[in-house]
């Protein structure tokens, strides 16, 4: 009867641990673009606080990843943006002006 207690606990604990994965949603933090660099495909942003990344807010380069994006906004927009670190280098997945 323990023995049958204890198979049960560890299955409610596995199916916890599953569960408690994370969704990983995208979430966007609010910035301010400073700079653009398009032949570089770069952009500074003084950003918020990046969760994914365990990152504090501050003003740093990014690579872009949507060339087309560095097009879509101009210095002293405010955006949001996603960020990840891709192959080594921090880069917006995805930025749209803050109307
Ligand atoms: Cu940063």
């Amino acid at each position: 009867m323990m023995r049958l207690v204890r198979m049960a606990a560890i299955a409610v604990l596995a199916v916890l641990g599953a569960s408690a994965a994370p969704a990983q949603p995208m979430e966007m933090t609010e910035g301010e673009v400073r700079r653009i660099d398009k032949e570089q495909g770069k952009m500074s942003i003084r950003h918020g606080p990046l969760v994914n990344l365990d990152m504090p807010a501050m003003t740093m380069v990014f690579v872009v990843q949507d060339r087309e994006a560095l097009d879509r906004v101009k210095v002293g927009d405010k955006v949001r943006f996603h960020a990840d670190k891709i192959g080594g280098q921090y880069t917006v997945t995805k930025i749209e002006p803050v109307p």
